[in-house]
């Protein structure tokens, strides 16, 4: 080896040298997602990433995997207890699964508006029931938004309960969803999300219900030809870390990134609001029929899930006063 050669070789050595040590510094964060990459989720967390990789000059690197490439909301919430994945930014649908509380916000018709939402989600009860998180290995760092859900079938123009008599609808995995849709004379089948877009297609189930940011961007309009705008549960997402990672992470670490989650929970509400004002127009502008139901004999229909033992009980975390009493607090404040 001549002298030259060996300075390459020893500079080319040093280069890799160098880049090791460069990415074992860096924190990498994988935060997966069930929805399709223009879905409000994903734009929000590919924000949060370039505020994190800002405000730690590049030392933590968030990377965002759509449309449930890692697995269902429930498997992701599954992989952070474990360690296995470091963040997700999920529904509270599978959630309350892990802590039996948040089923609270699965109850329908509870907000009157987005306002009241943000009131009781940032507010004393959101912030109680998201601080049991911990308790099961996972850390929120806040609600963020899925939407108010309208209701998509491929069969009949929704505009009163007894329209929706055996429709056959996914909903997500709780029972408090599939009280909700039985109560109002539905056929409800649980399902995940990742699945939904082939049953539709296929026609295993012939309905659905979702925000229309995800309707929109998961392109349903293309299986289902009717859109209802009922409203009827506001879902509320939450970004979630593992407490392991949390864990591993320096105090000034877990500060970028305390941060950055209020930036992008601020950013992504913005969002979703753009969505609901936009993307009606643009669901009946891809042929969806859109009916707008008065709301009062949908809420009259689900009462029953108000008044049910079993879910009262589960929003206490078994203690049945406490869920009624957690009820009353949320309801009262969010009217
Ligand atoms: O979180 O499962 C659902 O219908 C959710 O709304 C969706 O995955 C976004």
């Amino acid at each position: 080896m001549n002298k030259k050669s060996l300075a390459v070789a020893l500079f080319s050595l040093f280069l890799a040298v160098a880049l090791c040590s460069t990415a074992s510094a860096k924190t990498v964060l994988k935060l997966g997602t069930s929805t399709q990459p223009s879905h409000i989720y994903n734009l929000a967390a590919e924000k949060f990433g370039e505020i994190v990789a800002e405000k730690s000059g590049g030392d933590i690197e968030v990377q965002v995997f759509p449309a449930a490439q890692l697995g269902s909301e429930r498997d992701m919430v599954e992989g952070l207890q474990i360690g296995t994945l470091e963040m997700t930014l999920t529904s509270t649908g599978p959630m309350g699964n892990f802590v039996p509380q948040v089923k609270l916000f699965n109850l329908p018709f509870l907000f009157k508006d987005r306002e009241s939402c943000y009131k009781v989600l940032d507010g004393e009860i959101g912030t109680q029931i998201s601080d049991l998180f911990v308790k099961v290995g996972i850390r929120s760092l806040g609600w963020f938004e899925n939407g108010f859900r309208n209701i998509t079938n491929s069969k009949v123009p929704v505009e009163k309960p007894a329209d929706m008599n055996g429709l056959k609808i996914r909903v997500m995995e709780d029972d408090v969803f599939i009280l909700t849709m039985k109560a109002l004379g539905a056929s409800p089948l649980p399902m995940a999300f990742g699945e939904l877009y082939t049953a539709l297609e296929q026609k295993t189930v012939d309905a659905q219900e979702n925000p229309l940011a995800v309707i929109y961007s998961s392109r349903f309009f293309e299986v289902q030809k009717y859109l209802a705008m009922t409203g009827h549960f506001y879902s509320p997402a939450v970004l979630l870390i593992s407490e392991i990672t949390w864990q591993s992470l320096s105090p000034e670490q877990q500060k970028i990134i305390t941060e950055a989650a209020a930036q992008a929970r601020d950013y992504e509400r913005e969002l979703s609001l753009k969505a609901d004002q936009e993307l009606e127009a643009a669901c009946a502008k891809e042929g969806m029929v859109i009916t707008r139901p008065d709301k009062a004999p949908f809420a009259e229909a689900v009462a029953a899930v108000y008044t049910n033992p079993d879910v009262i009980k589960a929003i206490g975390g078994g203690d049945a006063a406490a869920g009624q009493k957690l009820i009353d607090a949320a309801r009262a404040a969010a009217q």
